[in-house]
């Protein structure tokens, strides 16, 4: 069964911690981008910890090896327990992330194609494969890949074998969660649960879609 992970974008601090308290017994994971983390600071995960779920970091992280290390340490020095990087930056770079990750028993995962409709301009034509290659050769704990193109990521699930594949693109981008979740390890699921009547309630539908019954 597919974990339900909450992309937790909402931009006001309060509004995202209740929201992160509401869907919290539904979802297996939480992760944190740009938007709330600039909005309210990194010191939010503290806020967070109370829920004890797993807090991925997706900084996209995309930069030389040194300040990808850098950049990493802060995440897991901040109580993250994942965080995503891009793989387009190369070898060294990825592999600067996977090492820290390694370094803290956390782990990393990378951004080999993505979910939105400019995505097909660089990422196709062998490139997304090409990343897949390098985050199992640099021993990534799993990719990033497109629930709004299923067909795209079984091809890429075929590269990867048995390590995990997260997925985000289901509800707003027009994924589908039933259909992807038998695909991936982990379904990320935004604006469909935070900007929802009821998050909590949006919560439980995705977590009983992903669960197939
Ligand atoms: P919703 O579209 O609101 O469900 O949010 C999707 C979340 O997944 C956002 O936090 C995006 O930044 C993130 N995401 C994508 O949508 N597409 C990608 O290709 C990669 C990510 C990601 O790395 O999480």
């Amino acid at each position: 069964m597919a974990d339900l992970i909450l992309a937790l974008d909402a931009t006001e601090k309060k509004a995202a911690l209740s929201i992160a308290q509401a869907c919290a017994p539904h979802v297996d994971a939480i992760k944190l981008g740009y938007p709330l983390i600039l909005s309210s600071g990194l010191a939010i995960t503290r806020d967070l910890e109370e829920l004890d779920l797993p807090l991925i970091a997706d900084f996209k992280v995309a930069d030389i090896p040194n300040t990808n290390r850098l950049i990493a340490e802060q995440v897991f020095d901040a109580g993250f327990s994942s965080i995503i990087c891009h793989g387009f930056t190369g070898r060294d770079s990825v592999q600067a992330c996977v090492d820290v990750s390694a370094d803290y028993g956390g782990a990393c995962f990378v951004v080999t194609e993505m979910s939105h409709p400019g995505a097909t301009e660089f990422f196709h034509g062998g490139a997304a494969e090409k990343i897949a290659r390098l985050a199992m050769e640099c021993g990534a704990d799993g990719i990033i890949a497109p629930a709004t193109r299923p067909e795209r990521t079984i091809a890429l699930r075929k590269i990867i074998g048995q390590r995990k594949i997260l997925s985000p693109g289901v509800g707003a981008q027009g994924g589908d969660a039933a259909a992807i979740a038998k695909i991936v390890d982990g379904i990320i699921v935004g604006r469909a649960i935070y900007e929802a009547g009821d998050p909590a309630a949006a919560a439980q539908v995705f977590a009983y879609v992903r669960s197939g019954k």
